[in-house]
């Protein structure tokens, strides 16, 4: 289904949304006209708290850049995924999360269907070209009631969205600059994956040839 929102006459309309499973939808350039203020703020974040290759707990380096802000953020290491309040790196809490984030985060969640979502964490991806994430569940958190919002940035990227189990067939789509995903209630567990970023020229006002992704979640029960 999709549906147009905001065409002010015959143009080409700028937001409209996707809706991909029960519970997952796409908000097409639901962030454009803030977009440039996110990219600051992800400056100003990692900043503080730098974007860094985590180590998967099977050993491996991960392609993506990481950083977060927020109560609590997404670490991974030879231990295994979880969630901290401090940055294993500064050894400091991270950032805290910019209102216009959590404003944005929330908005989209109720536009989605999910009211009340309240993130404590934000996960920023840094995507070079050749960077991937390979197939998974985000299943660390305590809540799967709250959904996830996810906020692409920059370069665009083929998101593939799976089902319960890891051998279940994948849509494979694309998510560009200003896109959000919502996804939660039945499709909270799906499995998905981003296949490898490609070179391209990166949007205005963005200067280095990057995808940037921020996913809202709750982790603590609410
Ligand atoms: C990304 N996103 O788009 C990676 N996970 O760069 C995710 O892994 C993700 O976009 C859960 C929900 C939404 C997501
Ligand atoms: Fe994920």
């Amino acid at each position: 289904m999709i549906e147009d929102l905001f065409a002010d006459d015959d143009s080409v309309p700028r937001q409209w949304q996707e809706s991909l499973t029960p519970g997952a939808v796409i908000l097409r350039g639901f962030v454009l006209d803030t977009a440039p203020v996110l990219l600051q703020q992800i400056d100003a974040i990692a900043s503080c708290a730098p974007f860094r290759h985590l180590v998967t707990p099977g050993g491996h380096v991960m392609s993506v850049g990481m950083t977060n802000c927020g109560l609590l953020g997404w670490v991974s290491d030879e231990l295994g995924y979880r969630y901290s309040g401090i940055d294993p790196v500064s050894q400091a809490p991270w950032p805290l999360m910019p209102d216009i984030f959590r404003q944005l985060a929330v908005e989209a969640a109720a536009v989605a269907g999910f009211a009340n979502f309240n993130p404590d964490a934000c996960l920023i991806n840094c995507y070079q070209p050749g960077s991937r994430l390979t197939l998974h569940q985000d299943k660390n958190e305590r809540d799967f009631s709250q959904p996830i919002v996810s906020v692409s940035l920059g370069l665009p990227a083929t998101f593939l969205f799976g089902g319960l189990q890891r051998e279940d067939v994948c849509q494979r789509f694309p998510l560009v600059h200003g896109d959000v995903m919502v996804w939660g209630g039945p499709s909270r567990l799906r499995y998905h994956a981003v296949l490898p970023l490609k070179e391209g020229i990166p949007p205005w006002p963005l200067r280095d040839a990057v995808r940037y992704n921020l996913t809202f979640r709750r982790v603590l029960a609410a």
